[in-house]
C-alpha cells in the first residue's frame, strides 16, 4: 500500500540515515546440508551430531538442514524480496579445504561459494562473508583444535585461500563469529566439540582465536587491501548485563569484563592485551587454587601489537539482557551461563517482566540494546559498529509472527536512540535469520526465521512470515514504523 511510496521523511526520529545498510544472515552448518556432498571434509559439527545425537534437543542434525547447498538460488530470491542491501553468510572451511589444510582445494566447494557470490552481486546484493561460524575441519580438532597454538597459522592459510578466491568480489569480511561460543561454550560441554575444560581450554582457545583473527587481518591488510580496499573484523556476541540489586554493581562490571571485553579489549582498546581487571582476577584466583601460573595465558609484547588495532569496524551480535548476582554458597549454578562467567561464581537471571522466548538463554528487553551500544562507544570510542545479528526465537508454527515484528521494531528503535541521543556510530544492521535453520543444541525446535522452512518436505519449502514483510519495508524505506502501523491491523 502506501508505505512503499512514502520514503522516510516525516517522523525523523523513526528513520535510519541514508547510507545505513540493512541485511540478513545465516551460517553454513545451519542451512547448507550437503554435509558429505562431493569431496567435502568432515567438520566438528558433523562429528558431534553423528556421535552424540542425544545432545541435540530433538535429536536432529544439519545433514540436510535448509538444503541451501542445492537451493541457493531460492535463497537469493528471498533476499531480493526482502530488499536487503547485503547478505551475511559463512563459508564452511572443510567444504573448501577437505583436509583443513590448503594442500587440496575442493573445486566443487570453491564453485559453490563463487556461484552464490556472483548470484548475489548480479541481483545488487552485497556479500558479507564470515570465515568461521563454528564448523572446524575435524582433522584440525584431532590435532587439538583451537587449543593448539599452531592453529592461528592454519586459519591464516585458510583465509588466504578464501581471499584469493573471492577477494575481488567481497568487500566485507568477518573472520570469526562469536569467539565466546567457540571457546566458552565449546569447552563447557555444549556446542561442538563439546569438550569440558572451562577456565583452561577455553582460555587457550580465546588466545588462539584472537591471534588467528589478527593474522588473517594482517594478511588482508598487507596483501589484499591495497588492491581491493575491503574491510575486515570479527563479530562478538554481547549480552547486556544489569545488576540484580545495587549490591551486585561491581560484580556486574567484572561480568562485562569477562564476557564482552575479553574479546574486545585486546583488539579495540588503545593499549591492547587482556582487560587489566580480568587479568588480575584470574591471576589471583589461579594462585589461590595452587596453579603455578595464571590459567589465562599471557600475550607477548609482539602478540599484543599484532592483535591491537586489527579491525576496520566493530561487529557485534546482540539478543538479550541478563541480570547478575553472586551465587549463594553451594548454589547449583545455572547451565545457561555460557559466556565464560562461571569463573566469577555468579548466576545470571532475568527480570520477571521480561517476556520469554523459545530459547532458554533469551528474554526480551529492548532498552538493553541501547545501553550496550553506549557502553561499547564509551569503552572503545568512535569505531563504526556493524550489528551482525539480532532477532527473536519462537516455536515457528505461526506465519503471523507479530511478536517477532514487535521485537525488530522495538530493538531497532533502541539502535536509533543510541545513534541519535548517545552519538553511537552504527553503520549496519543484520536480522538473524533469513530463514528457520538448524539452531544448534535446540535442533529445529526454536526458529529465528523471517521465512518459515518446512523441514518435513523434501523441497524444504520457504514461506515468508509477517516479519519478512515488515523487514522488507524497513529495508526499503529505512522507516521502522511506516509498515508497522499499517500491518498491525492488516490480515497477512
Ligand atoms: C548466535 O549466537 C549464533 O551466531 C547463531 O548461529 C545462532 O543461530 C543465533 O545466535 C541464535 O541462537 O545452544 O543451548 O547450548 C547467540 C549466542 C550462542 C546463545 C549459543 C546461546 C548456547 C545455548 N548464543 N547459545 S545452547
Amino acid at each position: 500500500l502506501v508505505y512503499s511510496a512514502v520514503l522516510c521523511v516525516a517522523a525523523a526520529e523513526r528513520c535510519f540515515p541514508d547510507g545505513f545498510k540493512f541485511g540478513t544472515a545465516t551460517a553454513s552448518y545451519q542451512i547448507e546440508g550437503g554435509w558429505n556432498a562431493s569431496d567435502k571434509g568432515e567438520s566438528i559439527w558433523d562429528r558431534f551430531v553423528h556421535s552424540r545425537p542425544e545432545a541435540i534437543g530433538d535429536r536432529s542434525n544439519g545433514d540436510v538442514a535448509c538444503d541451501s547447498y542445492h537451493k541457493w538460488r531460492d535463497d537469493i530470491q528471498l533476499l531480493e524480496d526482502l530488499n536487503v542491501d547485503f547478505y551475511r553468510f559463512s563459508i564452511s572451511w572443510p567444504r573448501v579445504l577437505p583436509t583443513g589444510f590448503p594442500n587440496r582445494v575442493s573445486e566443487d566447494g570453491a564453485r559453490y561459494y563463487g556461484d552464490l557470490i556472483d548470484g548475489l552481486l548480479g541481483n545488487g546484493i552485497e556479500p558479507v562473508v564470515t570465515l568461521y561460524h563454528w564448523d572446524l575441519p575435524q582433522p584440525l580438532q584431532d590435532l587439538g583444535g583451537w587449543t593448539n597454538p599452531l592453529i592461528s597459522e592454519w586459519f591464516a592459510d585458510y583465509a588466504r585461500v578464501i581471499y584469493d578466491l573471492y577477494g575481488d568480489r567481497v568487500n566485507t569480511w568477518v573472520t570469526f563469529n562469536e569467539p565466546t561460543a567457540i571457546c566458552d561454550i565449546g569447552y563447557n560441554d555444549a556446542l561442538a566439540p563439546g569438550l569440558e575444560s572451562e577456565g583452561r581450554g577455553s582460555y587457550l582457545c580465546t588466545k588462539h582465536v584472537l591471534l588467528a583473527h589478527a593474522k588473517a587481518y594482517r594478511l588482508y591488510e598487507k596483501e589484499f587491501k591495497p588492491k581491493y580496499q575491503g574491510q575486515v573484523s570479527l563479530t562478538n556476541h554481547m549480552m547486556w548485563f544489569e545488576p540484580e540489586t545495587e549490591a551486585d554493581t561491581e560484580l556486574t562490571e567484572l561480568v562485562k569484563a569477562i564476557s564482552i571485553d575479553r574479546y574486545c579489549y585486546p583488539i579495540f582498546s588503545a593499549t591492547g592485551g587482556w582487560p587489566p581487571a580480568l587479568e588480575r582476577y584470574i591471576a589471583q584466583k589461579s594462585a589461590e587454587e595452587g596453579e603455578p601460573r595464571s590459567r589465562l595465558p599471557p600475550f607477548t609484547q609482539e602478540e599484543i601489537q599484532l592483535i591491537r588495532g586489527s579491525y576496520d569496524y566493530l561487529g557485534l551480535n546482540h539478543y538479550t539482557t541478563r541480570t547478575v548476582r553472586r551465587a549463594a554458597a553451594g548454589e547449583e549454578i545455572g547451565t545457561y551461563l555460557f559466556e565464560g562467567v562461571k569463573e566469577l561464581g555468579v548466576t545470571l537471571g532475568a527480570r520477571p517482566e521480561w517476556p520469554t522466548t523459545m530459547s532458554t538463554w533469551f528474554t526480551v528487553y529492548p532498552p538493553g540494546f541501547r545501553a550496550l551500544l553506549s557502553y561499547v562507544k564509551q569503552q572503545y570510542g568512535d569505531v563504526g559498529i556493524f550489528i551482525m545479528e539480532n532477532g527473536l526465537s519462537d516455536s515457528g508454527t505461526d506465519l503471523d509472527d507479530q511478536p517477532r515484528v514487535d521485537y525488530y521494531r522495538d530493538y531497532l528503535e533502541q539502535v536509533l536512540l543510541a545513534m541519535e541521543e548517545d552519538g553511537v556510530q552504527v553503520v549496519g544492521y543484520t536480522a538473524w535469520s533469513l530463514m528457520d535453520n538448524f539452531e544448534w543444541m535446540d535442533g529445529y525446535q526454536s526458529r529465528f526465521g523471517l521465512h518459515h522452512v518446512d523441514f518435513t518436505s523434501p523441497s524444504r519449502t520457504r514461506t515468508a512470515r509477517r516479519s519478512a514483510k515488515y523487514y522488507a519495508a524497513v529495508a526499503r524505506t529505512k522507516d521502522i514504523d511506516a509498515k508497522y502501523e499499517f500491518d498491525k491491523m492488516a490480515e497477512l
